[in-house]
């Protein structure tokens, strides 16, 4: 295998390779020449000859060759400068596609659009052409692309590190109004952004046994011995700032078999058997696990952490040269670890400190208490991973092995704080019996952590008040909150040319990486004139939006209407319920007479959802979705006044058209629930007013914005707890309220079922006698609510100032403002420019 040092079987001793090669400066002539180099030598076709994917794929290697030279630079200054590097853990990046944000950074946007525009060729055609790559279910996984765009903009030293899933999130699709999932091969036609670094593989073992020899001085020494191995390969996709020059490092593993087949059996016969290993190895990255929030605990998803997590703390060791000191390795790194996840890198850091470099088990702690930091992201007590006793055991005895230590050595530290505690004990312990024992990962990543975060200030209080409170009383120091931020420069720059160049003709550039100064705008919130410009923005992506959904989905969608948007993973807890209990009851007092229609606010409402595959009460959720527009949208007596739209396969790039157009943003968990939403500051930074809970950011997001301005409903968390204390019995709420009696009567007598009682009943029946999630206590307060929005909509002038104050009141929500926080409370690293 092709494993070697790096750089030193290709000594520089030509004067041109001392520098990078740097394309010629952007010019339209020079980027023609480029692409036409591009699409002839590595195409290997004829303009005239070549397919759009040709053409995308040159576009796009022309675009990386005018960015290689500063990524090789910034590699260099890394690496020379010695200087501290965040090493970010994800097992999720959800990228979206890549031209338009590389366009952006490079400065290039204009030049491409002229250069092709000069061959016949059109920018938009080239970017539709590519496929998303989805390797994430949702926020989290978004959140990590924010995150290392934000770094790259801010000069920060980072290497984003992950998996290099074949197939991403699945494709979804609707059959008679139920999901069916698709693979989704985005490598089908290649991806011009990767290199491929096969010569770097690195190994990963799994499985055996460890061995432990004891000395006569009485020390003992474990060796694992382990059963089998894969190679990881990285893969090298750039993340350049935003026209700052530097461009960081993600890097995805892929895994591969150590031996591709067995020639002797294959000359044997047995075809099959002979590529047994080679099938069985790719599978550690062959697809992403489709469980948002709520992870189940399969031997192919610990293998999928170990093999990431494995093949990039060897990578980042390795990279700092030969004499490197571990005991520096503080000085040099902080890992972050994106939820649970990469957790295993911890004992994985011990293991290689120990048995691989001969430090003693002490010093090793010191070491690898210093380089983790944790983020948690949820507060489900579902979501928090907790891995069988047995099957780590199996899969990677050592690690388990060094995991009990741990333990072991922390409740020493328990103990001695609260001697005779022992309740406390089996609370706190990682190791935990019930319902099988098993370890808690959430608890491991506490204890070796420098700090726990929490992704909004509700969240990291909850946190510490209820989740982690042993070990927040033990270390209240470790406990911080850093709220969750997104890119203004895909999700406004991008994703929102209208506004973003009415808010730089208003108020010039700055905004795009100093979020805050949109502040500056609020006084335009009384300039009837902006107002008006503001307007004309939102209506222009009404019509892109409806443009996109018609060739995209064969849907109509009024431009004229209020545009109601819910767009988020499909979960209980986050209500999609009670959004359709809004809709179904609006439909039900229109046809039974009781409301005139005429009287009611033109809505168009919008779904986007995916469901995790095995999770059937979110799909039945999709079908009546799904079936509850079929009839709406077919009805004469609403016709002109409610539609319900639910595009299949909401994605990045979905969401890109879809929430520069949206009037009203639905954030409607049940209080306690979400830990963060970033959905929520994504509508809000291009002005649509959220209506929502008192959840997650949605806190923060309202002080900022101010009650006026935001549409709150609900229980909040403490009344929540109260309720579940007392005994929470939705099906009073369905006696006593006739309009959601009525409501949920209408959906349970088959009418959005052909007549058959039986295809939503499991929703139905769930929410009257169970309803974990509260949607009946808040009906009536979210009814309300909705009722306030429909007067304030109908003030247009009124309306348009509270959304112009959303934008210029959440420059809070920046990703860069996130990334501050966490240099400044967790990683000390600099800048280096
Ligand atoms: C999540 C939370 O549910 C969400 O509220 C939060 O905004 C993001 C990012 O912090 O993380 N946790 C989680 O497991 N997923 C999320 O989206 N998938």
């Amino acid at each position: 295998i092709g494993i070697h040092k790096r750089g030193v079987q290709f000594p520089q001793t030509h004067p041109l390779a001392l520098a990078p090669v740097t394309p010629p400066p952007p010019t339209v002539d020079g980027f023609v020449k480029e692409f036409l180099h591009e699409l002839n030598t590595d195409q290997g076709v004829a303009l005239s000859r070549s397919s759009i994917n040709d053409q995308y794929t040159a576009l796009a290697h022309t675009v990386r060759n005018y960015l290689t030279a500063r990524w090789l630079e910034t590699g260099r200054k890394q690496r020379e400068g010695h200087t501290k590097s965040v090493a970010y853990l994800s097992a999720e990046y959800l990228l979206g596609r890549q031209l338009g944000n590389n366009l952006l950074a490079a400065n290039l946007n204009d030049v491409a659009r002229k250069a092709l525009e000069s061959c016949g060729l059109s920018l938009d055609t080239l970017r539709a052409q590519e496929v998303e790559p989805g390797l994430g279910n949702g926020g989290l996984g978004r959140l990590a692309a924010c995150f290392i765009d934000s770094l790259a903009t801010m000069n920060v030293p980072c290497v984003g590190y992950g998996i290099r899933y074949e197939y991403g999130i699945f494709r979804q699709t609707f059959v008679n109004g139920e999901q069916v999932e698709q693979p989704d091969s985005w490598l089908a036609l290649g991806n011009p952004w990767e290199i491929a670094h096969p010569e770097a593989a690195v190994k990963v073992n799994f499985g055996g046994r460890v061995e432990t020899v004891t000395d006569e001085a009485g020390v003992a020494t474990s060796t694992w011995v382990p059963e089998w191995n894969v190679l990881g390969v990285p893969y090298n996709i750039m993340v350049p700032g935003y026209l700052n020059g530097r461009v960081n490092t993600l890097r995805l593993w892929s895994a591969q078999a150590t031996q591709a087949f067995d020639l002797s059996i294959f000359n044997a016969g047995d075809y099959a058997q002979a590529v047994r290993a080679q099938t069985f190895a790719e599978n550690i990255s062959k697809v992403l696990y489709p469980e948002d929030s709520t992870p189940q605990g399969k031997e192919l998803r610990l293998q999928q952490q170990y093999f990431f997590v494995a093949c990039s703390l060897r990578d980042f060791i390795d990279n700092q040269g030969e004499d490197f000191d571990l005991r520096d390795l503080p000085e040099r790194v902080i890992f972050q670890l994106n939820d649970t996840h990469p957790v295993i890198a911890v004992p994985e850091l011990m293991r290689i400190l120990i048995d691989e470099r001969g430090f003693d088990w002490n010093d090793a702690w010191a070491i690898t208490s210093k380089c983790f930091a944790y983020t948690c992201h949820t507060l489900l007590p579902e979501a928090l991973e907790v891995w069988s006793v047995e099957l780590l055991g199996r899969l990677l005895p050592r690690h388990l092995e060094i995991i009990y230590r741990i333990n072991t050595e922390f409740l020493e530290v328990v103990r001695e704080r609260w001697p005779d505690d022992y309740l406390r004990l089996g609370r706190m312990s990682i190791v935990t019996e019930y319902p099988e024992r098993g370890i808690r990962m959430a608890y491991l990543a506490t204890v070796a952590g420098i700090k726990v975060n929490g992704v909004a200030a509700l969240h990291s209080q909850l946190l510490r008040d209820k989740v982690l409170n042993d070990f927040a009383e033990l270390w209240p120091d470790k406990f911080i909150n850093v709220t969750n931020g997104v890119t203004p420069r895909r999700f406004m720059k991008l994703a929102n040319p209208h506004l973003s160049d009415l808010i730089t003709d208003t108020i010039g550039t700055g905004w795009v990486t100093d979020l805050e100064r949109l502040e500056e705008l609020a006084p335009y919130a009384d300039d009837a004139d902006f107002r008006a410009a503001f307007r004309e923005a939102k209506h222009a992506n009404k019509i892109r939006l409806r443009d996109r959904l018609r060739v995209r989905d064969g849907i109509e969608l009024p431009t004229d209407h209020m545009l109601d948007v819910m767009v988020k993973r499909l979960h209980e807890y986050k209500r999609q319920t009670l959004k359709l209990l809004h809709i179904v009851s609006l439909y039900e007092q229109i046809i039974s007479g009781k409301v005139d229609a005429a009287d009611v606010t033109p809505r168009t409402f919008v779904f986007g959802a995916k469901a995790a595959p095995g999770y059937r009460m979110a799909k039945n959720i999709i079908h009546l979705i799904n079936n509850v527009g079929e009839v709406v949208n077919n009805d004469p007596a609403v016709e002109g006044r409610l539609k319900v739209f639910f595009p299949a396969n909401y994605n990045v790039t979905l969401a890109e058209r879809l929430i520069p157009a949206a009037d009203l943003s639905e954030q409607i968990s049940l209080a306690g629930m979400e830990a963060s939403g970033t959905g929520n500051m994504k509508f809000a930074l291009n002005g649509a007013i959220t209506i929502g809970t008192d959840d997650g950011a949605n806190v923060e997001i309202r002080k900022l914005v101010g009650d006026d301005n935001f549409f709150l409903f609900g229980m909040d968390e403490p009344q929540v707890a109260a309720l579940g204390a007392k005994g929470y019995h939705p099906g009073e709420y369905y006696e006593s309220d006739p309009r959601l009696k009525a409501t949920l009567d209408l959906i349970a007598s088959g009418t959005f079922s052909n007549g058959d009682h039986q295809t939503f009943e499991p929703v139905v029946s769930n929410l009257v006698h169970n309803d974990r999630f509260m949607a009946l206590a808040d009906f009536t307060s979210y009814i309300e609510a909705q009722a306030k929005v429909d007067a304030a909509y109908a003030d247009t002038e009124a309306w348009t100032r509270s959304a112009i104050l959303n934008v210029a009141r959440c420059g809070f929500f920046s990703s860069d403002r996130s990334m501050k926080d966490y240099i400044k409370l967790i990683w000390g690293t600099n800048p280096v420019l």
